[in-house]
């Protein structure tokens, strides 16, 4: 992996997984030209949640939180590419929906903080820690885009 490119935890929440929204979360990211790396359909265990949670607990949307996200299926993701972390947080928009700005995936596709269809990693460090904590390590999958000359400069 060069220098510049850096990977991210994208999850799509059982909400996403409902709504049949997973193809059109994938489309906004491989569109943006961000490069897919792994993705499997996993249904968290508890011990997943709270620990991917762990910055929450004792706030009083934890349990339901911990609850929401063990009730089905999850989208499990890894995308890389140039500023993928701080980009895709943009991509997602503000975690309260009926805050973000239209255009992101969260103001245009959902309403409820409590449903908000995604989670994406804040920090490169909190990326590290929940793609080790998702992923195991022959779970990820590098390869090279025919794109790259037409998404990157140099
Ligand atoms: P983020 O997902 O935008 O990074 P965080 O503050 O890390 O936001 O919160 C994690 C998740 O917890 C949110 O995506 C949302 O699903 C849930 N959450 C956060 N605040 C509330 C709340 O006040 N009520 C219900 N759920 C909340």
């Amino acid at each position: 992996m060069s220098a510049q490119q850096e990977r991210t935890f994208i999850a799509l929440k059982p909400d996403a997984v409902q709504r049949n929204l997973v193809g059109e979360v994938i489309r906004r990211f491989e569109a943006k030209g961000f490069k897919l790396v792994g993705l499997k359909l996993v249904k968290p265990s508890v011990e997943t949640a709270e620990e991917h949670y762990a910055e929450h607990k004792g706030k009083g949307f934890y349990k339901g939180l911990v609850d929401f996200i063990t009730s089905g299926p999850v989208v499990a993701m890894v995308w890389q590419g140039k500023g993928v972390v701080a980009s895709a947080r943009k991509l997602i928009g503000a975690t309260n929906p009926l805050t973000s700005e239209p255009g992101t995936i969260r103001g245009d596709l959902a309403v409820d903080v409590g449903r908000n269809v995604i989670h994406g990693s804040d920090s490169t460090d909190s990326a590290q820690r929940e793609i080790s904590l998702w992923f195991k390590e022959g779970e990820i999958a590098d390869w090279t885009p025919v794109s790259n000359a037409w998404v990157y400069e140099n």
